[in-house]
Order: structure tokens, then sequence, then C-alpha cells
């Protein structure tokens, strides 16, 4: 059974064992099937199933934004799950490209609500050069969810001002504020952003499934992003020294993640997850120091490479700010 299905299982199915069914099936189709959530829409909450399909799961698990009108509550008229989702299906399709965002210049991240639409997008204050910051409009274009960026530059000083301080005592990007619900840790935003506007895969409910995903959102924080941050920082911000083994000990943790893949394609499984958002961004950042050669780690190079071509908006939302971070690092080991 797919991990898909498997999460549709640990949330619906005891209360809806058609909707497996219909999860399974919906699977072969070209369009890719609907979210567990779509289908739990769908099939607990008649009334509200006018609202349009937004979101979809291809076969391998990755995201599509989608539109489509529902049916009427057929369940309610008798339908099981899978002829509602056949009713569905052929009413998806992919959304046009969206508009730029006017206040940065950027593509705008348009709300697609799975769960709770966010009423007027998610404030993120936000600098290009932070890695942390990068995964959260990368996960945030991802699942189609409108960002209202604002450029928050730290070495000026804009994270102390009085307005920043109250917001977030820690003084630190990303920090994000959805109506009213401030946060800041960029893990933590993105668990929250993927279980309150994502497809369920992203951040698994089932146990086991959501407590791998934790660990690499922890081993990047605590180990891999760490390691790397003893090789660069004190030269891009501090005195300069960096420990002997600062080096090898970023490439132990970079061994330890190829060897996280086995035979997935994710970095926590078979499917992707918040933790890939994290990892993609601190593993570009790696990259374009050009602290390490990547190709040593063959399944991390072709998972990244295809974060690169499949992730949307990858070259504008993390690429160019990564290439930035590299070159800022370059021009202080060369000065
Ligand atoms: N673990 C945090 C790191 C946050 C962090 O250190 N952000 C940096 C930019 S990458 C920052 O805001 N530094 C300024 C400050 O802490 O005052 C996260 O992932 O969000």
């Amino acid at each position: 059974m797919s991990s898909a299905t498997e999460s549709l299982e640990s949330d619906e199915t005891a209360s809806h064992p058609e909707a497996v069914s219909a999860f399974t099936e919906s699977r072969v189709s070209q369009v890719g099937h609907v979210t567990s959530r779509a289908v739990h829409t769908c099939l607990n909450h008649p009334a509200e199933s006018s609202q349009d399909v937004t979101m979809a799961t291809d076969a391998r698990g990755k995201c599509h934004r989608m539109s489509g009108r529902l049916e009427p509550p057929l369940r309610a008229a008798g339908v099981s799950g899978s002829a509602y989702l056949s009713a569905v299906r052929p009413r998806l399709r992919p959304l046009a490209r969206a508009p730029p965002n006017r206040e940065v210049g950027r593509p705008s991240l348009r709300t697609v609500p799975n769960s709770k639409p966010a009423a007027m997008g998610v404030d993120l204050y936000y600098m290009d050069l932070s890695a942390p910051c990068r995964s959260v409009m990368l996960l945030a274009k991802a699942i189609g969810l409108e960002l209202n960026l604002k450029v928050t530059n730290i070495m000026t000083g804009e994270t102390r001002t009085p307005e920043f301080i109250k917001m977030n005592p820690q003084h630190c990007l990303p920090t994000m504020d959805d109506d009213g619900f401030k946060l800041w840790e960029s893990r933590a935003i993105l668990s929250y952003l993927a279980s309150k506007y994502g497809p369920a895969h992203l951040y698994p409910s089932d146990p086991k499934e959501r407590a791998v995903v934790d660990q690499r959102l922890y081993f990047d924080m605590g180990t891999l992003y760490e390691r790397f941050g003893k090789c660069v920082y004190p030269l891009m911000f501090g005195d300069g020294k960096i420990a002997d083994n600062a080096l090898d000990n970023l490439k132990e943790a970079l061994g330890w993640l190829e060897g996280f893949f086995g035979d997935n394609q994710y970095v926590a499984g078979p499917k992707q997850t918040v933790a890939d958002f994290a990892i993609a961004s601190t593993v570009a950042t790696i990259e374009a120091c050009e602290l390490v050669d990547l190709a040593a780690y063959p399944k991390l190079s072709a998972w990244l490479a295809a974060c690169k071509t499949d992730m949307p908006g990858y070259a504008e939302l993390n690429g160019q700010g990564a290439t930035a971070f590299g070159g800022f690092y370059k021009a202080k080991v060369n000065a």
C-alpha cells in the first residue's frame, strides 16, 4: 500500500473505508490523485463540496495545483467515494501561471487552500541570502500559498526595531505572521504551513512517518546546517578562525544524509515532505560555497538535481539566494 494511502487511512479510513479505494484507483489517472484532505472534504462535508479542488498529488507524491468544481453532495445522494472521484477527476485542470507579486516583483504565490484558505495571504519577513527563509518560500510556492513577502535586512538592523522585536523577540528571519499568528524557526514554519495549507503527505500524520520527517528536520538544523555554519560563518561574520575538523565534520554529516535516502527518492522516504524543502535550501547553500564536491554523494546529488527541476520556482526562490550566499562567502575567502 502506498504511503499516500496509508496517510489517508490514518486520517479518515476508520469512518470512510470507501475513500481508500477511491484514492488508490485515482492513482492511475494522468492528472494525479486528489489529496486525502480533498477527499475528506468531499466525503465528510457535503455542504462544502461545491468548493474548488485545489491540490492534487501525482503517483510519485509530488504536489500539483489543480482546480475544478466539485459536484454537489454526491455522497449524500448515496454515491461511493470512487464514483465521486470519477466524477471529479475530468474536471481537474492545471492552474494557469500566477501573475507577479507586485510587492517584490516575484511570482505571486497564489492561495490554493487545501484545508482552510489564508484569508489575506501569509506575511513572511525574509531575506534571500538566508537558507531558512528560502525553504519557506519554496514550500509556499509548491503548495500554492500566497505569501506577502517583506524583505527585511538583518545587516541594517531591520530585525532590531521595536516593532520587529515585539513580533519576534528573538529577532531572526524567517518570521511568519498568519493572520496574527506569529511564528519563527523555519522548520516549525514549514510544518505549520504544510499542516494547515498543504497536502497530507508533506507533513504526514502517521506517528512513525512524521517522526522520520522530524528527525530529518532536526538533523538539518542541529547537525547539517550547524556543521556547515562552522565552516563558513567565522569567515563571513566572525574572527575568521575555522576549526581544523570543521570540513571533515560537514562531510560526515553529508555522508549520513546520503545514507538516509536508502532506496527512496526523497530525504524522508518515498514521498516529498517538508524535510525536502528544508534540506534543499541547506544543501544548495553548501553547494554554492563550493566547500565540498557533492558528486561524492550520488544519491544526494541526484535528489538535488531533481529539486532544481521539480520544485516550482526553484531557481528564483532558492538558486539565486544560494548563489548570492556562496558569492559572499567566496569573496571573504579570496579577500
Ligand atoms: N534556526 C533558525 C535560524 C534563524 C536565523 O539564524 N536567521 C538569521 C538569518 S539566516 C537571522 O535572522 N539572523 C539575525 C538575528 O538572529 O538577529 C531558522 O531556521 O529559522
